[in-house]
């Protein structure tokens, strides 16, 4: 059986490519169980188009992951591969929140709902059982994880699927079907693109318990399941040895909620030599979780910088509205802690949350500039389908989106209007905190020390009139 796994081609994320691990970690089940005949096909580094690659090579299954934004990507390339003869199953996180409305579509067959690593090898053993066509819909019922349309139309769902609880016994990542040299450094905003780096990604746990709003987590969900130690531990050896990582981005939802065993995991990489590389949190850490301790023991274990979700200023919102479970003096220790230890940081901000007014957003801004991390990345509060924010903003407020597509984090445009709040003083806000954070003379010229900035000029002058413009 052969096997095409794809996440198709993104214009809602252009500025840097990862590998997509929830596909490796699909490919690596696959492989274990079985079906060593598969392959990735992620439309971020590919140089051939999809469907060039489906008349040169036959696949009896295509599987397509997808995030929100990107889901009428994904639809197409359901027909793409529909009318190249494929069974067609998809998940990924927007498949999760609405499957009812992909398994209508004529092209998919199947949606893999939540953690997939089971479905699709239970999935692969009954299409092997029971055949291509007609497909045996009944044989389906039982494998929990999957919504689809029956032979009379009606869609049905299966049982959902449990979070898996062991995660060491979860195959690795398929890494070696990542064409590796095609994708970008993890955060070239940051270091300047480098087109030669062998960036890979790493999952040590999933989920997180925290509920903060404006944050959509369907797949990984509201626990916190590690992995333990020695098992990441020997995947990032794999990383560093056998398939020589330039850097390493971990990128758990919260991967220092356990204090104890983010601290083992540094020392692990410290006498394991793995400190070589350099490594950083991409989701971030949570402020709440952290002493200065575990800071040294990061910039010791090679860590470069660490970016963490401080979202307002303003205490009441965080509390209340954001619902974040961490406190501005919380916030304002990590920070320090982690100058201390002599790593980078990173701060990421919202704009526009509902209950905002201009004086909470300008304390945002005052935070920022107090905290003055070597990044700050302010973004406009975005609802995702699942989260409070959605529902909230749905109940009580006018959402702007038209489509999937306008869902997208990185947008200079407010996303809905909410009570006294006014989509002109959010973007207005959001403006002002890029100019007074990054239109500061010292950051001028910081920035124009930079080689980066000279080598791509054109990319950071438009990038310098979508943030600073107003
Ligand atoms: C690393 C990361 C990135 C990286 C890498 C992208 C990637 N797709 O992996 C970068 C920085 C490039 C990125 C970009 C974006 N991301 Co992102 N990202 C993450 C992050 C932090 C980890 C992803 C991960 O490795 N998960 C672990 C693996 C095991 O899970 P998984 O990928 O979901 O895969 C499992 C299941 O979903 C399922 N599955 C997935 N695909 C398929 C396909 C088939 C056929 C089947 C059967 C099953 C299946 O099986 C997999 C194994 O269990 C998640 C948060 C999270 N916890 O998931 C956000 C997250 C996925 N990202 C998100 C978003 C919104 C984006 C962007 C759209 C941002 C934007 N511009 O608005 C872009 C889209 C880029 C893209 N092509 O996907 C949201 C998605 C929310 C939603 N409702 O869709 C998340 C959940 C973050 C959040 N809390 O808001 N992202
Ligand atoms: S934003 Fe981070 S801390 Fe908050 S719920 Fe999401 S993953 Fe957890």
């Amino acid at each position: 059986m052969r096997i095409l796994l794809v996440s198709p081609e993104t214009p809602a994320w252009n500025s840097r490519s990862h590998i997509h691990n929830g596909l490796g970690y699909l490919a690596g089940a696959l492989i274990a169980g079985g079906y060593p005949q598969v392959d990735i096909y992620d439309g971020s580094v590919e140089t051939e188009t999809l469907e060039a690659r489906l008349a040169r090579e036959s696949f009896d299954v295509v599987g397509i992951s997808s995030p929100t934004p990107l889901i009428h990507e994904a639809w197409k390339a359901a027909d793409l591969a529909r009318a190249h003869g494929a069974l067609v199953i998809m998940g990924g996180p927007h498949l999760t929140l609405m499957p009812a409305e992909s398994a209508r579509l004529p092209s998919v067959d199947f949606v893999a709902v939540g953690e997939a690593e089971r479905t699709i090898i239970e999935f692969m053993q009954t299409l092997e059982r029971t055949g291509r066509a007609p497909i045996q819909y009944d044989a389906y019922k039982s494998i929990a994880g999957l919504a689809f349309r029956q032979a009379n139309g009606e869609l049905y769902y299966t049982e959902p699927r449990p979070l898996a609880d062991d995660l060491d016994a979860i195959p690795l990542p398929a890494y070696n079907l990542f064409k590796i040299d095609r994708y970008t450094n993890l955060q070239p905003l940051t270091d300047g693109l480098d087109r030669h780096a062998r960036a890979y990604t790493i999952v040590t746990s999933r989920g997180c318990p925290y509920k903060c709003t404006y944050c959509s987590k369907p797949i990984t969900g509201n626990t916190w399941r590690p992995r333990s130690v020695a098992n990441v531990l020997a995947e990032w050896k794999m990383l560093v040895e056998e398939y020589h990582a330039t850097e390493v981005g971990v990128t758990d939802d919260i991967w220092n909620l356990d204090l104890k065993r983010a601290k083992e995991l540094c020392r692990g990489l410290i006498d394991m030599g793995l400190n070589q590389v350099p490594w950083i949190t991409v989701h971030g850490m949570k402020v709440n979780h952290a002493d200065a301790e575990l800071f040294q023991l990061m910039k010791k274990a090679g860590c470069r910088r660490v970016g963490f979700g401080v979202e307002s200023g303003d205490e009441q919102i965080l509390k209340r509205v954001v619902k974040k479970g961490q406190t501005l003096d919380q916030v304002r220790a990590a920070f320090r802690w982690a100058r201390a230890a002599k790593l980078e940081t990173m701060g990421f901000f919202i704009f526009g949350m509902p209950g905002e007014t201009e004086q909470t957003m300008d304390e945002t801004i005052a935070l920022a500039l107090e905290l003055d991390p070597d990044l700050a990345n302010f973004m406009i509060a975005a609802p995702y389908p699942g989260t409070a924010l959605w529902d909230k903003v749905k109940r009580e407020g006018t959402l702007f989106a038209k489509d999937w597509a306008d869902v997208a984090i990185q947008s200079d445009h407010a996303h809905f209007e909410i009570g006294d709040l006014k989509p002109a003083l959010v973007e207005r806000k959001w403006h002002e905190a890029y100019r007074r954070f990054y239109f500061r003379p010292r950051r001028l010229a910081l920035r124009l020390t930079k080689a980066d900035t000279w080598r791509n000029i054109v990319p950071r002058a438009r990038d310098a009139l979508r943030f600073f413009g107003s």
